[in-house]
């Protein structure tokens, strides 16, 4: 580790807080025990690792790899419009991404590493895939931002679904429906789809980042509101620490901003030996393996990138598969769509209003949100036809 690998954007601006503007001096500040707020903002880029690929990656994104499938708007996957009319592609996803299937990374156990040690002040994640609760991350310190597979329930009613039920949905490759026989509504995983208020958690926390010392950023393009905005929230002087692939949401521009442009995994190594915490994170990582002490058993372990590879064919493939079924419906359920209000943020009844919305900051002019014609909309009718889906999958976007 070093000055070399802790690229920071403009040398010239004299840090306030920091020594330097680089990851030694971070370290240092939390060793002092001047860093006991730490916040920290993440997304797809910290799971990539674990085998789970992120949305917006040239070669290894969702998107990249669905647009192979000549869908036209990935993003339908999580439009709460388009799952009414048909749940099925989002629920082909959901029975790749379901929560059990990967292991956290030594990202991910790095948080956990933080908040043992009292110094999470809390977890935003855009992620769904749970993956910072099974490293240890207490349920309390995570805000997820735009839910998850923690919690399920009926799209008309609200009623509550069970867990154990769900799995068992998914692994049939079936789609739930209410408990309720008189509601029968469609039942999905508390995921936030487009045109979706965020949770109440996300709010009542937004401003939380005001208050902290330390912030860190990881493994996210910050290009989905409101979550992009939560690094403004910190005070000027307080370091903000990138690690991501890419510079992202401006950061870099302030006098104590700290960029690390590379993997997750490999900045977070660096961190740990800066802190003197390596032995102790690596030994926390060890206790999520679950081929713990099978190693012999196994042939050579796959690397990251196999691993990413072979997951991202396994998706398309199946996607690929359920877009098959009936090709001729797909022109319908995108005629169905297309009547849909498409709002902007700046088309929502009020200011407020537009900032609850889940929308992607890379495509401001829409936001797709369900008029309650569509809403009542014949529910049945996309299941019973779910036949195309050929319109339906470019986005990924989960
Ligand atoms: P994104 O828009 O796909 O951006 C990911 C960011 O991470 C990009 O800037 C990448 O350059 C960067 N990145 C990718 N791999 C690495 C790596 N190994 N090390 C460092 N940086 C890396 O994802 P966001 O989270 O910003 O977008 C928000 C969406 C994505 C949310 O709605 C999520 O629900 C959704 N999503 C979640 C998951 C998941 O739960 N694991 C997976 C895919 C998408």
């Amino acid at each position: 580790m070093g000055q070399e690998s802790s690229k920071v954007v403009d040398d010239s601006i004299e840090p306030q807080t920091l020594e330097k503007r680089n990851l030694n001096s971070v370290a240092k500040l939390i060793k002092s025990g001047k860093a006991k707020r730490i916040v920290l903002m993440v997304g797809a880029g910290i799971s990539t690792s674990a085998g789970i690929p992120d949305f917006r990656s040239p070669e290894t994104g969702l998107y990249a790899n669905l647009a192979r499938l000549n869908l036209e708007q990935p993003e339908d996957v999580f439009n709460i419009s388009f799952f009414r009319e048909n749940p099925l592609p989002f629920y082909t996803l959901a029975q790749e991404l379901y929560p059990g299937k990967y292991r956290p990374t030594i990202t991910h156990s790095f948080l956990r590493m933080l908040s043992d040690k009292g110094l999470l002040m809390k977890l935003f994640t855009q992620n769904i895939d749970c993956l910072e609760r099974e490293a240890g991350v207490p349920g309390e310190k995570i805000v997820e931002a735009h839910g998850s597979f923690a919690r399920h329930s009926c799209i008309d009613c609200r009623k509550a679904y069970p867990e154990d039920k769900m799995k068992a949905a998914i692994d049939k490759k079936e789609v739930p429906h209410c408990l309720d026989k008189a509601c029968d509504g469609l039942v999905k995983p508390e995921i936030v789809f487009f045109g979706e208020q965020l949770p109440q958690d996300f709010f009542l926390n937004r401003e939380l980042p005001s208050v902290a010392d330390l912030c860190i950023v990881m493994g996210t393009s910050l290009s989905v509101q409101p979550f992009a905005s939560l690094p403004a929230f910190c005070g000027e002087g307080v370091p903000r620490l990138l690690i991501n692939l890419e510079r992202v949401g401006g950061l870099g521009s302030r006098s104590d901003d700290v960029l690390l442009l590379e993997d997750c995994d490999k900045g977070i190594r660096k961190l740990a030996t800066a802190l003197g915490w390596l032995d102790e994170l690596e030994a926390l990582w060890e206790e999520t393996n679950p081929n713990k002490g099978k190693a012999e058993e196994q042939g050579p372990p796959k690397d990251k990138n196999e691993k990413l590879e072979d997951e991202i064919e396994k998706l398309t493939g199946e996607v690929d598969q359920s877009l098959k079924i009936a090709d001729e419906h797909g022109v319908r359920v995108r005629d169905q769509i297309g009547v849909k209000k498409e709002i902007a943020p700046s088309e929502a009844k009020t200011e407020e209003e537009a900032s609850k919305l889940h929308y992607a900051s890379d495509n401001k002019e829409t936001v797709h949100k369900a008029t309650a014609g569509n809403e009542a909309g014949d529910k049945k009718n996309g299941q019973e036809d779910s036949q195309d889906l050929k319109h339906v999958f470019p986005h990924l976007k989960l």
